[in-house]
């Protein structure tokens, strides 16, 4: 299987995430892809190449240009104004607040963000952006008749909707791969969310089309992050109802009862009739993830990757969470070796 990796990735390093009351150092790290990066070379999984640059239209598919046009420019304007440190938003239009978009960067930023978990640093849009392209340059792969391949992207994309980033993402790049498969004539994509996270952005993105099937299996809301998505009764709506999946977990999970989802997920895509699956790939689902409550184990990986194998359809990964540094390489690339039967 080919892996498409930038090096760009290094280019987006945030500092602090508040976790616990706590100031702590970002889980989401350059060391994350870099492990995957060595474990692939490792395990000779296959080449590794550089990305083709496809340009900004396949992600204006998915996001829209106000937002673009902020992301892009952020970071300039925080320089302009003497800013110190990342950039992190403070003020969100929740419930009792008006949503709209002031002038001030602070108040757009909460405009465009759900959290404090998405930092902007002086890099933080070209990781984004050439994180975009590995998964466009992966999914080209496939639309040119190989059966998989691997965007090893980072920062991650699936908590980032069409306006909106958070949860360490920005660029949605999964929905990026999916719906360009769709412009490029496919009629039904599958985007299968294996990510210990509910992906509620690309839920999101989907919600109201039936062009792309959303299942996700994720730590149930109601106890974990993002806690405003991702419960059993969001179905999708108007054209879209029928066509979203979650399988919220209880805390502890392991594998039995997370396979028993994923069998559950694999069938709805199955009855889909889906052309093409776009996995998003996080490893967080692992026993040792420091901030995650399921119990995988290293060897489970590969049964993933061989479930999905099943499905007998040519498969898109692209990499999401997984902070167990340490083990991430080994995870992740397991689902790609027993993808491939190795
Ligand atoms: C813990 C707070 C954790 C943020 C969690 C973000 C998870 C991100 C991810 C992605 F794939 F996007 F990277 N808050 N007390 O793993 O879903
Ligand atoms: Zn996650």
């Amino acid at each position: 299987m080919l892996t498409y990796y930038s090096d760009d990735h290094h280019l987006h390093h945030g500092k602090c995430e508040l976790i616990d009351g706590q100031l702590m150092p970002c889980f989401e790290k350059p060391q994350r892809a870099d492990h995957i990066l060595q474990r692939v070379k490792d395990r000779q999984l296959g080449d590794v190449l550089a990305p083709r640059d496809f340009g900004l239209a396949p992600i204006e598919r998915i996001h829209s240009k106000a937002y673009l046009e902020f992301f892009k420019s952020a970071w300039a304007r925080w320089q302009e104004q003497g800013g110190k440190g990342d950039l992190l938003p403070f003020t969100w239009p929740a419930r009792t607040l008006r949503r709209m978009i002031p002038n001030d960067l602070h108040g757009q930023l909460g405009y465009y963000s759900f959290d404090g978990g998405a930092p902007i640093t002086a890099g933080t849009w070209q990781a984004a952006y050439s994180a975009a392209q590995v998964a466009l340059s992966a999914q080209q792969e496939i639309a040119n008749g190989a059966h998989s391949a691997f965007a090893l992207c980072r920062p991650p994309g699936h908590h980032a909707a069409g306006d909106v980033m958070g949860g360490y993402c920005y660029l949605n790049n999964a929905a990026i791969a999916a719906q360009a498969f769709l412009d490029q004539g496919r009629k039904k994509v599958a985007i299968l969310d294996v990510d210990y996270h509910h992906g509620n952005g690309t839920q999101d993105i989907f919600y109201q089309r039936s062009d792309v099937l959303f299942a996700s299996i994720h730590g149930d809301p109601t106890e974990e992050f993002p806690f405003f998505l991702g419960y059993a009764d969001e179905l999708g709506e108007g054209a879209g109802e029928g066509y979203n999946f979650n399988y919220p977990l209880p805390m502890g999970s392991t594998w039995d009862t997370w396979n028993a989802a994923l069998e559950r997920a694999c069938q709805r895509i199955v009855e889909y009739g889906a052309e093409v699956v776009v996995v998003s790939l996080g490893v967080d689902t692992y026993m040792e993830d420091p901030i995650s409550q399921f119990k995988l184990d290293s060897p489970d990986y590969l049964t993933m990757g061989r479930r999905i194998a099943a499905l007998c359809l040519p498969t898109l990964f692209i990499m999401e969470g997984g902070y167990a540094v340490e083990a991430i390489g080994v995870n992740a690339v397991n689902v790609l070796e027993g993808f491939e039967g190795a």
